[in-house]
């Protein structure tokens, strides 16, 4: 078991992975639980609530609840580096994701087979087994500590396709991305071929239980005009779904991968909304994995954070059994860590958010959105009838039919179109002789199994799906391009105690600054740059600009590279302040009846900082019912005395900012002697506060407690209690 307060230990990951075996196969979905009670309320669509999470910010407020959606969530990891892929797996977990996919690395369904070991990606992790063999590991022990199942993904593409879904199944990888179409559209992969390997390949998940997950959506995220493609889609669902099915998977092993098309200052909803309706109409039975809009995505992270929470809505709206998640940095850069988190808890919050909409809202049976998805149904109808016309799929890609950016039936003649018989390996396949033997399961088509055996393999003993012995496990190929490699760095660091801020890799030192220049966009970049320079950073570059106004200045935020490292070792944190619950607070307050009293003592005329540790309006400590009395600023010490004598407060509350001649620490202990000569010192709670005043220096001019800059009305409410409670 991990434990919560250390790291997961990646050495103990790959010791012995050898021998390690996944515990189970096949997708898990979330154990939906409707009319799940949690504090006050009642949840709808929701499912059972993990034992390790981290909750909402505002979760505080509502008993620290952690309510997880009845939909499964996605994050997608692309660092390039199995072994920091796991952390991140990690930390995804424990905000309420479920389905971890790391993508291979970049465009490698171009790679003809299977590569070994653990080499570095660029924008993805090369798909080895030894790297997924550890990520399951590693998995395995998440789904235990946060209680709830991993679906572990990636993708089933390219030439060597077949030989990565064997990998899988026999790894029990969950989920995969299986379709034909995107060999052919985007990989440029012979289209027969293709389809062939396709066969093979989803006859391999289906065995595993592997859900699949379509390449449709990648249309849209390729389209000029990305709403334009919305029947072309349906088509590219109805192909693959059809394929699939025959070939021999169940239909609630098959997800389509949809997105909702358009995106701000488009009037979103009037495209997405029709789309998503037609879709689950046509496709009853299927299951839906909804991705959110990259297509539209620029450098704005609250601009994706936006469409995506619209997106969100859609899927509320219609319905949803995978919400995939995108990251709000896609736009700029392959996604780091906390943009991760960020993707996951944008979903959550969304969907929780959105708990329930169905039952306070219905869909309109008749007008525009009824038209729109009758329209959208109609052009994919007849986009397939002029296929089957043409003599079908492949005579249509060669005629350019696919991404074309015209709105079906129009045609711009901009679609991607491929020879049936060019691309990559053009020519390959060879028709199976009448006494072809395969000794393996899970294998597509004619196979002349011996008779007398229930299944081909037996001739050989059982194969590797059905004795996973037989998996030849292969160890690092590359010397210097390995885990092992990278890790000596790691835990050199660690034994040094070292630390470094981070986004994707151990210690890369990449952080980001904000800025705002109050100048043009063109001079605020190259000020920015000059100002990372300044500061020492390594690299700096321009990744953002918000243009505020043409002259009055512009936002930018840098990137760049932190040469050093943090000794751990030397660093002085102060100890934790612990603060009490709210409702404990105002009970206490309530019965003691508690009030105080309050000024800025001596000469001294701030009146802010005392006024705000008190009054309600910014969380002061009225909001717990303490009966505030504020007496105003430069009061004397003895009138504050006074006045506590006189409404039978038990704090006195005094602020001190001015500090020139120790006039601060002279206040501080003249309040404290007058109140031992006036005999009531042991009734009352002495407290300062200033932006100077430490609690060292308040305790020794003879105060109770002593608060700084920064504090919060809550924490002397929290004190306040302590203190009285140590004393009854
Ligand atoms: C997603 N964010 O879908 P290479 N096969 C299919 C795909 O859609 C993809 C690949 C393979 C997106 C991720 N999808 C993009 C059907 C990619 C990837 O090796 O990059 O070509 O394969 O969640």
């Amino acid at each position: 078991m991990l434990d919560k307060n250390r790291k997961i230990d990646l050495m103990e990951i790959l010791n012995d992975l050898e021998h390690y075996r996944p515990r189970r196969k096949g997708w898990t979905w979330r154990k939906k639980k409707p009319g799940l009670s949690m504090f006050k309320f009642t949840y709808r669509d929701c499912s059972e609530p993990l034992s390790n999470s981290v909750p909402l910010p505002a979760a505080k407020y509502f008993d620290n609840i952690d309510p997880q959606p009845d939909c499964v969530i996605t994050t997608e990891i692309a660092s390039g580096r199995f072994e920091d892929d796991i952390r991140r797996m990690r930390m995804a977990a424990w905000h309420g994701a479920d389905h971890l996919m790391v993508i291979r690395t970049l465009g490698q369904s171009h790679m003809d087979g299977l590569i070994e070991g653990t080499p570095e990606g660029v924008g993805g992790v090369p798909i080895t087994r030894k790297q997924v063999r550890a990520t399951r590991k590693a998995l395995d022990l998440i789904e235990d500590e946060v209680g709830r199942p991993i679906n572990f993904h990636s993708y089933v593409s390219g030439v060597a396709g077949p030989e990565i879904a064997v990998m899988f199944a026999e790894e029990g990888v969950n989920g995969a991305h299986q379709d034909p179409q995107y060999n052919v559209l985007y990989r440029n992969i012979n289209m027969y071929r293709s389809f062939v390997d396709a066969a093979e390949a989803k006859r391999l998940m289906a065995g595993a239980g592997i859900f699949q997950i379509d390449g449709a959506h990648n249309a849209n995220a390729t389209a000029k005009e990305a709403w334009c493609v919305m029947p072309e889609l349906l088509v590219q669902h109805a192909i693959n779904c059809a394929f699939s099915h025959k070939v021999g998977m169940p239909k609630e092993q098959i997800g389509l991968s949809t997105v909702p098309p358009n995106s701000p200052p488009a009037p979103k909803l009037w495209y997405d909304l029709p789309y998503a309706v037609a879709l689950r109409e046509l496709f009853e039975g299927f299951k839906f994995r909804a991705q959110q809009n990259t297509r539209y995505m620029e450098s704005d992270t609250e601009e994706a954070t936006i469409t995506h929470v619209i997106d969100t809505l859609i899927s509320r709206l219609t319905s949803v059994d995978v919400q995939s998640t995108i990251t709000p940095d896609e736009g700029r850069n392959v996604p780091w860590h906390y943009n991760n988190i960020r993707g996951t808890t944008t979903a959550k919050q969304t969907l929780v958010a959105l708990d329930g909409l169905m039952d306070l809202v219905e869909l309109k049976k008749d007008g525009p959105l009824r038209e729109g998805v009758r329209e959208l149904k109609e052009r994919a109808v007849l986009f397939m009838e002029e296929m089957l016309e043409l003599g079908g799929f492949f005579a249509t890609v060669e005629a350019g039919f696919f991404v074309d950016s015209g709105m079906y039936p129009e045609r711009h003649g901009d679609g991607i179109a491929r020879q049936a018989d060019g691309g990559v390996a053009a020519g390959t396949i060879v028709k199976r002789d009448p006494d072809y033997l395969a000794p393996v399961c899970s294998h597509f088509g004619h196979n002349s199994s011996p008779s007398g055996l229930d299944k081909p393999c037996a001739i050989i003993g059982g194969c590797t799906l059905c004795d996973p012995s037989r998996i030849q496990f292969v160890d690092e190929l590359d010397e210097s391009d390995n885990v092992n490699r990278r890790m000596e760095r790691t835990l050199e660091d660690e034994r040094n105690n070292l630390t470094k801020p981070e986004v994707e890799w151990h210690a890369d030192g990449k952080v980001v600054l904000q800025l705002f220049f109050p100048d043009s966009e063109d001079v605020a970049r190259e000020a920015a740059v000059e100002t990372g320079r300044k500061l020492g950073l390594l690299d700096p570059q321009v990744i953002h600009t918000q243009i505020l106004h043409p002259a009055e200045g512009t936002y930018v935020e840098l990137r760049g590279l932190v040469p050093f490292f943090i000794d751990r070792s030397k660093l002085v944190i102060p100890p934790k302040k612990e603060i009490l619950a709210d409702e404990l607070i105002t009970a206490e307050v309530k019965k003691r009846g508690l009030k105080a009293v309050g000024a800025t003592a001596g000469e001294d005329e701030h009146s802010v900082g005392m006024q705000e540790i008190m009054n309600i309006k910014h969380g002061g400590i009225e909001k717990f019912g303490f009966k505030c009395l504020y007496l105003g600023t430069s009061v004397p010490v003895d009138k504050l005395i006074d006045a506590a004598v006189e409404t039978g407060s038990q704090v006195i509350m005094i602020s001190l900012i001015i500090t020139h001649n120790e006039v601060h620490l002279t206040n501080m202990k003249k309040l404290h002697n007058l109140c031992v000569e006036r005999g009531i010192r042991d009734k009352v709670l002495l407290i300062a506060g200033g932006t100077q005043v430490t609690n060292e220096m308040a305790v020794s001019c003879g105060m109770d407690a002593g608060f700084g800059r920064g504090t919060k009305g809550t924490e002397v409410a929290s004190f306040v209690i302590k203190r009285l409670l140590e004393k009854t």
